[in-house]
């Protein structure tokens, strides 16, 4: 079982992981790209991870933006989760 983060924990989680913040409960990064199809590329790899690790972000596209939004719905709260998927996000967006 996945519990809460400690706000101390989530502070010092989101200072390994750039552009990342804390917002209502949850992480949110928005990443830029050069193109909607290259957005598109970067959304298709976080949909397969959330399928693989049943650990599903909110994704909103805005043309050559993604926001991508975490927290954990069980936990009620920011947990390991969130952050697992914040450092695959990270990783998909330079590969
Ligand atoms: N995604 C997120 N973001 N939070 C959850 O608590 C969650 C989820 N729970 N995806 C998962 C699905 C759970 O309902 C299933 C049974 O694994």
């Amino acid at each position: 079982m996945t519990t809460k983060l400690p706000e101390e924990s989530i502070k010092s989680e989101l200072e390994t992981l750039p552009d990342w913040s804390e917002i209502s409960g949850a992480v949110q990064k928005t990443f830029q790209f050069e193109t909607f199809s290259d957005a598109m590329t970067f959304v298709s790899k976080v949909a397969d991870y959330a399928e693989h690790a049943q650990h599903h972000p909110e994704i909103l596209i805005r043309y050559d933006k993604v926001t991508i939004t975490v927290s954990t719905h069980d936990a009620g709260g920011i947990t390991e989760k969130d952050f697992a998927l914040a450092r695959a996000a990270d990783g998909f967006q330079s590969a």
